[in-house]
């Protein structure tokens, strides 16, 4: 059985205030609503990581995230946020790779290998985000364009460590736009990401990796998506700053 996983990224929204309240009815509502094999996890701003992490220290289900992290261990890297710190705040996992990092700050396949590796080292789960352009889609090479951004960043790994990465698959035409893959679009894509996991890990170890939709998944949408046989879960991003919404969506499967 693999993972169901069901993250929240707030992107650069909320202040502390205001994310402590939405962690706070997240949290009240999945100790009453949420089934016990769903995972939550609440990507939030850097600075709110600490005080979210009391709050879902209450529930055994809902888990806090980072958004990213550095590739260097320490040093003098000016703004940005180590693994070592992110663990220190309670947080468990990470977006690695969010294609509106890769886009903003320039982020290169190489350079989010060494966050996935240093991820993993520390004890944090990398959820590692890879997807195409509309470009890319329409000239019909998104499956070779997705491939290469997992061989370029995750074939390095062993099996072992592969096993503990959760991928989404994020169609950046579908990320913000109100655009969403269809339940079709979706379904290809996860099937040929675990094909091309089970190609260089080999079949039983992509068969236990959890590969989440991301891009304007909200209530309405999510029960189709994740009827599907190899969407595991999702990667939500407005939906999440709604605790109405975020909790629904985790009650779609
Ligand atoms: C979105 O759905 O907008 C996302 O980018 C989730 O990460």
């Amino acid at each position: 059985m693999r993972k169901k996983v069901i993250a929240g990224n707030w992107k650069m929204n909320l202040t502390l205030e205001e994310g402590v309240s939405l962690a706070s009815e997240v949290v009240n509502m999945a100790k009453d609503e949420l089934a016990s094999d769903v995972t939550m996890v609440l990507c939030t701003p850097a600075i709110h990581m600490a005080a979210v992490s009391k709050l879902t220290a209450e529930v055994a289900s809902v888990h806090v995230g980072a958004q990213n992290i550095s590739e260097h261990e320490s040093g003098a890297y000016t703004g940005d946020i180590s693994a070592d710190m992110a663990l220190s705040t309670g947080a468990e996992f990470v977006i690695i790779g969010h294609s509106e990092r890769r886009e903003y700050h320039f982020e290169t396949n190489a350079q989010l290998a060494a966050r996935v590796e240093l991820a993993l080292a520390k004890g944090l789960t990398p959820l590692f985000c890879c997807g195409e352009s509309l470009e890319t889609r329409e000239a019909g090479d998104h499956v070779s364009f997705v491939t290469k951004q997992l061989e370029e960043s995750l074939y390095q790994l062993s099996a072992e460590q592969m096993e503990k990465v959760v991928i989404a698959y994020e169609p950046i035409w579908a990320i913000g736009t109100g655009v969403t893959a269809s339940t079709e679009q979706a379904q290809e894509m996860h099937k040929s990401i675990r094909e091309a996991l089970a190609s260089k890990f080999g079949a039983e170890v992509a068969e236990k990796i959890s590969i989440l939709y991301g891009g304007s998944m909200k209530p309405g949408n999510a029960p189709e998506l994740l009827a599907q046989p190899d969407v595991d879960g999702g990667l939500i991003g407005g939906a999440s700053l709604k605790s109405r919404d975020f909790i629904d969506i985790a009650k779609s499967y």
